[in-house]
């Protein structure tokens, strides 16, 4: 099989559609498919901050679950958002309060219905996906070697969060550490989570979060090409967002 892994879009719902576009997909009715059977994967940070997060979940849900066309695996905002559909009380804070105003602005019976969507597609994922075709684990923050096959709480936090110390930054975005500096597996590791500007490519691991919501580009990564493919973002650049990571 043949793969176009896809990082955090994050309601970018037009810079979606044009990298689909892009990746020589055609839109059907409902979804996008490539007329090679190319599978895309979503990385996870679907929603929040951008401006179209519901866009984005109803195509995720058609194309991942209705037509199982497509792969997921969750983003700790897509964490959050599970907790906040399900009915737990979670703060509308790092974006989830744009998504949740976009839900206010909907009748209720559309509300219910996009929650409905949500909840089916991130109960139905897996912490982090294992395709050994390509030989490849995507997992949305990253992952340890000795974690590949094991999905206790570490784990979920680990996929979802990354390697955190449990120490802040001053802006109060959490302190990690650069697990892929030590990771020597034979696996690639696709995974995002952390804007960087251009794909970061680290002993078989790449993070293809390149901040598609801060203004830069949203990106794929081919397997088993080995090649990304990105399109420019339509919102507005912020160039802070951009300097947390490597430290
Ligand atoms: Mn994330």
């Amino acid at each position: 099989m043949k793969y176009d892994f896809i990082g955090d879009i994050h309601g970018c719902y037009e810079e979606l559609c044009d990298l689909f576009q892009h990746l020589g997909y055609e839109k059907t009715d409902e979804i996008y498919i490539h007329p090679d059977g190319r599978i895309p994967v979503f990385i996870g940070d679907l929603t929040d901050r951008g401006p179209d997060s519901f866009s984005v979940i109803k195509l995720a849900y058609e194309m991942v679950v209705r037509h199982e066309k497509a792969k997921y695996v969750p983003g700790n905002h897509c964490d959050k958002l599970y907790r906040y559909f399900r009915g737990n009380n979670v703060k509308l804070m790092h974006g989830l309060e744009t998504t949740v105003a976009e839900l206010k602005d909907l009748p209720s019976k559309e509300q219910q219905k996009i929650a409905r969507m949500f909840i089916a597609l991130y109960t139905k994922a897996p912490l982090y996906l294992h395709l050994k075709d390509v030989q490849a684990v995507a997992a949305h923050a990253g992952i340890k070697e000795s974690y590949i096959g094991r999905s206790d709480k570490k784990v979920k936090s680990f996929v979802l969060y990354g390697d955190t110390t449990g120490e802040f930054h001053p802006d109060g975005r959490p302190v990690r550490r650069d697990w892929a500096q030590k990771y020597h597996g034979s696996y690639w590791i696709v995974y995002g989570h952390t804007p960087v500007k251009e794909p970061r490519f680290l002993n078989h691991t790449v993070n293809i979060d390149t901040g598609c919501v801060f203004g830069n580009k949203l990106t794929a990564f081919r397997l088993p090409e080995e090649t990304t493919i990105s399109v420019p973002s339509r919102q507005a650049y912020d160039e802070t967002r951009f300097n947390s990571f490597p430290e």
